[in-house]
């Protein structure tokens, strides 16, 4: 593998291909096909019985990450999914234990690092250019983004971080959202409303009425993919989520100056999309199909196509040699581990700094597509913190506006074992004791249940009831909840793995 030379004389080489090396060497985690597969559907339909996991409707499964060599219609691309589609394997690839992940990552944000530029003979992201101005160009014979079920509004760029810079302060920002190739040179980008912090950056051009650089980087470093999932509070407006992921690896991201708009890209990622979001200009997210749906989403269902979206105006596609087109099935694990593990730091951060010491872990359970829920273990060590495990839940809520359900749970019982949590629920709750209603509160418009027509008592689509699970027990009653003690034995010997 190529690798770079910074000042310095350090070699920096994490990208998507030393992730892949790495699992290849893991049993259970990789596989390849060589068997032709449509992008339309088909991918994702197989996928979803492999390995995606998650919210996606059974049968699926957890599963390996899988390569699919041979595209219909592309004839040097590949596609990889699922590649962060198991909590074990993020580890792996982040060379970290999975319950210690939430840790790896509140750290990262506190010792952040930030990006480097790098020339660009030493950018792997330009070894092919295509530019728009050239004849026959057209992104959707150059990108084998995947359709993922028949219904969708198009082929979807999943797994696209897109960069962009604050036009006044230039503040630069990282994230991943749903863009849906609709033309030739033409890609609509989903912002949930409110202030998603890119979009903040895209109004300022808009109100300036200027065309807004930005670069979409397709197949980079897991641990890049990861970091750009963080949001607010734990990375405020201004914060720029790279430096996490550098902070991750212990060395800088490397960019690169786009070749034709004022922005900056990945320089190692396997596609870089270059391209101006133009003031003023919206699209119909389903403007091609007409079926008012847009992609599976995180929750499980089908989200709604958008009528008016934003649109990158293509300047360029960039990609390395046999590139590698990476996406994920929006309900599977994948999302979990990207949304979850960044929610779990948020959690650990901000609990942490307001009572030390008592929250073990956190796990923002696959249920929730790791934004919906999160299992907390809770120490009480004395009287006085009976009650504080509820004020923890509350802070999980303000370090997660999107959280719904928080399930407290004791020292004993293991989070990220939703068996044993729900064993604490069966003999250490009682519903109408132990639940705590927090109606009226903005959640994630992504959710069904949270409609008016659900309920006269919801005000808003998007506004929801969280729901504390206190399924501790109370402190004076800890003896009362002991559980039954096996010995302490060497059993490895009776039977080795
Ligand atoms: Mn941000």
């Amino acid at each position: 593998m190529k690798t770079f030379h910074l000042q310095g004389g350090s070699q920096v080489n994490y990208d998507l291909r030393k992730a892949i090396d790495i699992l290849k060497r893991c049993p259970g985690q990789y596989i390849e096909t060589n068997e032709p597969v449509k992008c339309h559907a088909e991918l994702s339909g197989v996928y979803r019985h492999i390995g995606a996991g998650g919210t996606v409707m059974r049968p699926t499964r957890l599963g390996p990450a899988m390569m699919f060599n041979r595209i219909d219609g592309y004839s040097d691309a590949r596609v990889l999914i699922g590649l962060l589609a198991s909590r074990q394997r993020v580890g792996l690839l982040l060379d970290t234990p999975p319950e210690k992940l939430g840790f790896l990552l509140k750290d990262a944000v506190l010792n952040p690092i930030d990006p480097v530029t790098v020339s660009d003979k030493d950018a792997l992201c330009r070894e092919v250019v295509h530019r728009a101005d050239e004849p026959d160009f057209d992104i959707r014979k150059l990108i084998p983004a995947p359709t993922n079920t028949e219904e969708d509004a198009g082929p979807y760029i999943t797994m696209g971080m897109l960069y962009g810079e604050d036009p006044e302060n230039g503040q630069k920002d990282i994230t991943i959202h749903r863009m849906c190739l609709q033309g030739k040179d033409e890609i609509s980008v989903y912002f949930v409303p409110g202030a998603r912090h890119l979009d903040v950056f895209r109004a300022k051009a808009e109100q300036a009425g200027k065309p807004w650089p930005v670069s979409v980087n397709i197949g980079v470093d897991p641990a890049i993919a990861i970091s750009s999932c963080f949001e607010p509070p734990t990375t405020p407006l201004g914060f720029n989520e790279l430096t996490i992921a550098g902070a991750i690896r212990g060395e800088p991201v490397q960019m690169v100056k786009c070749l034709t708009v004022d922005t900056l890209c990945i320089a190692n990622a396997e596609y870089v999309i270059e391209g101006l979001i133009m003031p003023g200009v919206r699209v119909a997210e389903d403007k091609n199909t007409g079926t008012g749906k847009a992609m599976p989403e995180f929750p499980g269902y089908t989200g709604g196509a958008n009528p008016s979206l934003p649109v990158i105006k293509v300047t360029a596609v960039t990609h390395r040699k046999n590139p590698i087109m990476q996406t994920c099935i929006g309900p599977s694990e994948e999302h979990v581990s990207m949304a979850g593990i960044p929610t779990e730091a948020s959690i650990l951060t901000m609990v942490e700094q307001a009572m030390p010491g008592r929250l073990l872990n956190v796990y923002a359970a696959s249920p929730g597509g790791g934004k919906y829920m999160a299992v907390l273990q809770f120490k009480k060590s004395a009287p006085s913190d009976e009650g504080r495990q509820r004020q923890a839940a509350l802070l999980a809520f303000s370090a997660f506006s999107e959280l719904k359900h928080v399930f407290l749970v004791d020292e004993d019982v293991d989070p990220f074992d939703l068996n044993d949590v729900l064993w604490a629920m069966n003999t250490r709750f009682q519903g109408n004791l132990d639940t705590i209603f927090i109606p009226g509160v903005r959640c994630h418009p992504l959710d069904p249940s949270q409609t008016p027509e659900y309920s006269d008592a919801i005000p808003e689509r998007g506004v929801s009831c969280k729901t504390i699970f206190d399924c501790t027990v109370p402190f004076h009653l800890k003896e009362n909840f002991r559980r039954s003690r096996f010995m302490d034995v060497d059993y490895v010997k009776f039977a080795s793995d």
